[in-house]
């Protein structure tokens, strides 16, 4: 109760921040993208991380003017990197299932990017299976109307939810994003090496990309290479970082 309080404030006082976490092509070693992940400055509980605050967001629907912003900032940053010289990279934006069924995602994209200037292409939306199976048939027609824009669609947390294979076959998706879970003890457990390589292999089939997250040793990232995976996302990169570091790690990787 306390945390939703203060998170209705939050915003307007300038404690929500966006970090941006490096993706890598396993090809090039090259940094493709970032995902903007939300950071909240608690003026005396210190930095609250997203998964205790992001749940009350929704719950209390406070995601929506959250969220929008979260948006915005991430558009703007990203067109500020490319006016600023630096090669342009896709910026990836978290949605809730309450912000897409919660509002007109579609003009909330759009008003972002001419807010912003960003082209469409330098814009990836990264939704969960928890909102696809709210109402397919409308997310269904909300993902083309996105597409239809220019933006690109991930699925997160893929295989931790609900998983049906057949979405990923009726969904507009063009890349799948394999949970840190299947990552973590890759080389240890055969379970999750089998799934990581099926996931790999289902992307390619449906010529959708994949993405591994939470890539923390070279071991997994000579695996990840050697299955073809097409990016990875992790630590063994870099975690999350404040905006001002970012033209550095590119430069660093170009
Ligand atoms: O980086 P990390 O621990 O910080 O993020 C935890 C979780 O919080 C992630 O799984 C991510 O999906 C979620 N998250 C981070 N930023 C956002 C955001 O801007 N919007 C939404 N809906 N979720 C976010
Ligand atoms: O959107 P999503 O839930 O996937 O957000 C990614 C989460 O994973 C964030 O909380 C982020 O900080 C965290 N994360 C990113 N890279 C790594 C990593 O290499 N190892 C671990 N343990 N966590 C990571
Ligand atoms: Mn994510
Ligand atoms: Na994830």
């Amino acid at each position: 109760l306390r945390l939703e309080s203060d998170l209705r404030g939050a915003l307007t006082r300038g404690e929500l921040e966006l970090h941006y976490q490096p993706q890598v092509d396993l090809d090039s070693g090259e940094i493709v993208g970032f995902e903007s992940l939300l950071r909240w400055f608690h003026p005396e509980l210190g930095m609250v991380s997203p998964v205790k605050f992001i749940p009350i967001a929704e719950e209390s629907r406070l995601i929506l003017p959250i969220g929008v912003w979260v948006l915005e900032e991430a558009c703007r940053q990203n067109k500020a990197w490319q006016d600023a010289g630096m090669p342009p990279k896709v910026m990836a934006v978290n949605l809730s299932a309450v912000q897409f069924h919660g509002v007109d995602v579609v003009a909330m994209v759009k008003n972002a990017l001419d807010m912003s200037g960003l082209a469409a292409r330098y814009l990836e939306l990264e939704i969960t299976e928890s909102v696809i199976v709210e109402d397919p048939e409308r997310v269904i027609q909300l993902m083309q109307a996105l597409k239809a824009i220019g933006v690109s669609l991930s699925i997160d947390d893929f295989g931790t939810g609900y998983s049906s294979l057949s979405y990923l076959k009726r969904f507009p998706i063009d890349k799948i994003k394999i949970d840190r879970a299947f990552v973590r003890d890759l080389e240890r457990n055969s379970n999750d090496a089998a799934i990581v390589r099926m996931v790999i292999g289902i992307a390619s089939e449906l010529e959708h990309k994949v993405i591994a997250e939470g890539v923390e040793t070279v071991e997994q990232l000579e695996f990840l290479k050697r299955h073809n995976c097409n990016e990875y996302q992790g630590f063994y990169c870099s975690p999350a970082v404040p905006a001002e570091r970012i033209p550095e790690l590119v430069a660093a990787r170009q």
